[in-house]
């Protein structure tokens, strides 16, 4: 009897709460009914401080676009990693956080086991086709006893999830619109990172994936 098997990766169904590993959760679609409005957000804080491509200290530019908002912002240059206070590129502060950022971030950590979740950043990536992150860890936060939650919106992506030491294969797991990780516990000073986005369109984000990593930088 002919057994038909699924052509893609199956993807598990909104609403379920999935262990990566210690201390890492997927929700799928956690962020589905929110989107429309953190894509709204998002346009409202490029509007302030633009997105731009980072150089990191080795001289290198990045391929993915960055902004942020909240009391802080991440930022790097030739002088290194850091976050700041005022956003170097526009001489003003970061654009505040919005209340709805902040709920979100605070029910997806809620829903993972991290209560009184209480970030002050928010870095917002945005990937167009062929654009990636390399291999990385997320090492100038002061708390890292913290989760990271993170939210993708748009186009889909292979992140790649790796172990404690930059030599541990990666896990590929793919991420679509609509999905929040939360990434706490033994599971935060992981390596991680995305693969070339491929070329698609997006009803509401268009020919762009973004990111929202929300964290408690000090
Ligand atoms: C796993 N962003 O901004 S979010 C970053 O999709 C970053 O834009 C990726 O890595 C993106 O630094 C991935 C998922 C993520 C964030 C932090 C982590 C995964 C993590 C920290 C530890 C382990
Ligand atoms: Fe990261």
């Amino acid at each position: 009897m002919a057994v038909s098997l699924p052509l893609f990766e199956s993807i598990a169904p909104t609403g379920t709460r999935e262990p990566l590993a210690p201390g890492a959760w997927l929700l799928r679609g956690f962020a589905l009914d929110a989107a429309a409005g953190l894509l709204a957000e998002i346009e409202r804080i490029a509007s302030s401080s633009p997105f731009r491509n980072l150089v990191t200290p080795g001289g290198k530019t990045m391929s993915v676009a960055m902004t942020n908002c909240g009391a802080v912002g991440w930022f790097s240059d030739r002088r290194g990693y850091r976050y700041t206070e005022i956003d170097p590129e526009t001489g003003r502060p970061w654009p505040a956080m919005p209340g709805s950022f902040m709920k979100h971030a605070h029910d997806a950590a809620s829903a993972a086991g991290f209560e009184n979740y209480a970030p002050d950043v928010c870095l917002i990536n945005r990937y167009e086709p062929g654009t990636r992150l390399t291999l990385h860890r997320d090492h100038d936060e002061r708390d890292r006893r913290a989760p990271i939650v993170s939210v993708s919106l748009g186009l889909p992506a292979t992140f790649l999830f790796g172990g404690l030491a930059r030599k541990d294969a990666p896990r590929r797991v793919p991420l679509v619109h609509g999905d929040v990780v939360v990434w706490g516990g033994p599971s935060r000073m992981r390596y991680h990172g995305v693969l070339p986005v491929k070329a698609g369109e997006h009803p509401l984000a268009g020919a762009r994936r973004y990111n929202l990593t929300f964290r408690v930088a000090r």
